[in-house]
């Protein structure tokens, strides 16, 4: 898969001041080369563009969408109400309550309409990519491969540390 390819995960944001954050989710895909596209659609600001993007990912060819906010976080949930692909959420951390406002906001969907959270921040920018891959490596045996050969560096990493 290279980077050229048709995108099958869209990361969205409601902020560019969500992309420190972010840009995390997009370096993990492209470690995978798993196609991506990124942008900023926000559910109160640009509602109207936020539903036409996620209504149409399905027919581009998108698999899963990660959706990312701050604050009162309602992107995830909104996007997950526009589409049946898989939304991974991600809480920003904010100004006021460090980012419990936004999980809070992004974990209680009430039933029917599912979003799978992630941990607030950089963790959870990084393993929505990884859950993301996860996903659309059933039906893919030679990103299962990867998955499998970075859990291993992962492990030889930890063990390799030496303490003082
Ligand atoms: C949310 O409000 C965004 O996702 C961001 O995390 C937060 C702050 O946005 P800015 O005021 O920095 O644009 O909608």
């Amino acid at each position: 898969m290279s980077d050229e390819a048709k995108p099958i995960v869209n990361i969205i944001m409601g902020s560019q001041s969500d992309w420190e954050t972010m840009k995390h989710s997009r370096d993990m895909l492209q470690e995978f080369g798993v196609p991506c596209e990124c942008r900023v659609l926000s559910a109160h600001r640009t509602p109207r563009e936020t539903e036409q993007f996620v209504r149409t990912a399905e027919e581009r060819g998108v698999e899963v969408i990660i959706a990312a906010a701050g604050g009162a976080a309602h992107l995830a949930g909104v996007t997950a109400a526009n589409t049946v692909l898989p939304v991974l959420g991600v809480p920003m951390t904010g100004w006021a309550l460090d980012g419990l406002d936004a999980l809070l906001a992004t974990v209680q969907m009430p039933r029917g309409i599912p979003v799978g959270t992630l941990a607030i921040g950089k963790a959870g920018a990084v393993n929505a990519a990884l859950l993301a891959i996860s996903i659309i490596s059933a039906t893919r045996p030679e990103l299962r491969q990867k998955i499998h050969r970075y859990r291993e560096q992962q492990a030889e990493t930890i063990l390799k540390q030496k303490l003082e």
